[in-house]
């Protein structure tokens, strides 16, 4: 264990005055851009035994989300909003801090921003071939619109500014290709040239949408399945987590992200391209879930491009994975040097592989689109 991370953790801790005294931490790994730990309090259980309790830390990475304050916002109202019409429902509840005599859900010093939750005892995955999870993890994401889907979109900030608008991600694309900070460009032209060829393509969402045709709700925009906390006994799915990118959205962004992550072969860091794809037996199981949710509130056109924002939502990825490996990798943790250029051709491997299964996809959805409207 590192000792100045327990020194870190501790002065949280008692910043947050949580019960106990602090015992062990681990790290999760579940995220590319917050840093998380699960760390352990030894307590008294009330007759003068020891008793363990964990609670969830979490470190929020404030190059990635440049207004955390404004995050916490947001993830305040919309837990508040559920937490309204749920009073029962397992929920997330940060701790309380204070400064100056307000209380506060976090710890900011200007520098590092911190958070602690509950820690609910749960299993996710990173992928899934188990068609009954990938269901229940469409439903949850599901539910979740639902659920929002009368709290008024204009309630909330645009934390990261246009984070699924696929035409400024391209542009922020060719700038980092332009700039060549690291003089990497040459060893990824194959990929640059794959995604500026398909720009018009991928961007067809952000293009109807910007033309108006396309309703704005609230959406949760990071919808990889490892956001849903499963029962480790009946995986049935028990909380959507992960609120630090709930803005107003399309629904595209939702559904083609999820599709993205859980219905890839392979991990999306995995460098076995030959055995990226979609699988469509999990397409299904996620879709079905979802539409049994969903079907009802969506437009024709909403249903009409959720095939397609698959392949959007992936070829976005790759460009930010692309521009971040431009730019020397700032913005994604990454485990060793290649990992963007990795993620890259995997999602490009991916993106290639949707184009040939694109009808087949949509015959998916418009099935069970059909069965959910009724
Ligand atoms: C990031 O935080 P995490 O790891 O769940 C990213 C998503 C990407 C994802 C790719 C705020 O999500 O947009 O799809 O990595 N989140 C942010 O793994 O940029
Ligand atoms: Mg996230």
């Amino acid at each position: 264990m590192d000792q100045l991370l327990i020194e870190k953790l501790t002065k949280v801790g008692a910043a947050f005055r949580l019960p106990g005294l602090f015992f062990s931490y681990e790290e999760v790994n579940m995220g590319n851009i917050n840093h998380t730990y699960k760390v352990n309090y030894v307590m008294d259980d009330g007759f003068g035994r020891a008793r363990i309790k964990p609670f969830l830390f979490q470190r929020v990475n404030t190059y990635a989300f440049k207004e955390p304050v404004k995050l916490m916002e947001n993830i305040d109202k919309v837990t508040e909003f559920i937490r309204g019409k749920r009073p029962n429902a397992l929920n997330l509840h940060f701790h309380h801090t204070e400064k100056d005599g307000v209380r506060l859900t976090y710890l900011f010093d200007g520098d590092e921003f911190w958070r602690i939750t509950n820690y609910v005892p749960s299993v996710t995955f990173m992928t899934c071939n188990d068609v009954k999870v990938v269901h229940n993890a469409g439903e949850a994401f599901g539910d979740f619109m639902t659920v929002l889907s009368d709290f008024d979109p204009k309630q909330l900030y645009y934390t990261i500014p246009d984070f699924h608008n696929t035409r400024k991600r391209y542009e922020a694309l060719k700038k980092s290709v332009a700039a060549d900070v690291k003089g990497r460009a040459e060893l990824v032209q194959d990929e640059i040239d794959y995604l500026l060829l398909n720009e018009d393509k991928a961007c067809t969402l952000t293009d109807l949408f910007n033309g108006g045709k396309l309703p704005l709700r609230v959406t949760h925009n990071d919808t990889k399945i490892n956001n849903v906390l499963f029962d480790e006994k009946t995986l049935e799915s028990l909380l959507v987590v992960d609120l630090d990118t709930v803005m107003p959205g399309i629904i595209a962004s939702d559904f083609g992200d999820a599709v993205r992550f859980a219905a890839n072969f392979t991990a999306e860091d995995s460098g076995d391209y030959d055995k990226v794809g979609v699988d469509l037996n999990i397409f299904w199981a996620f879709a079905d879930g979802f539409l049994s949710q969903t079907a009802k509130a969506l437009t024709e056109l909403e249903i009409n491009t959720l095939a397609l924002s698959c392949y959007s939502l992936t070829c976005e990825l790759a460009t930010r994975f692309l521009a971040d490996y431009l730019d020397g990798d700032r913005y994604f943790k990454i485990n060793y040097p290649e990992h963007n250029v990795v993620r890259v051709r995997n999602q490009i491997a991916l993106a290639r592989d949707m184009e040939k299964k694109i009808e087949a996809m949509d015959a998916i959805v418009q099935g069970c689109a059909k069965k959910y409207r009724k």
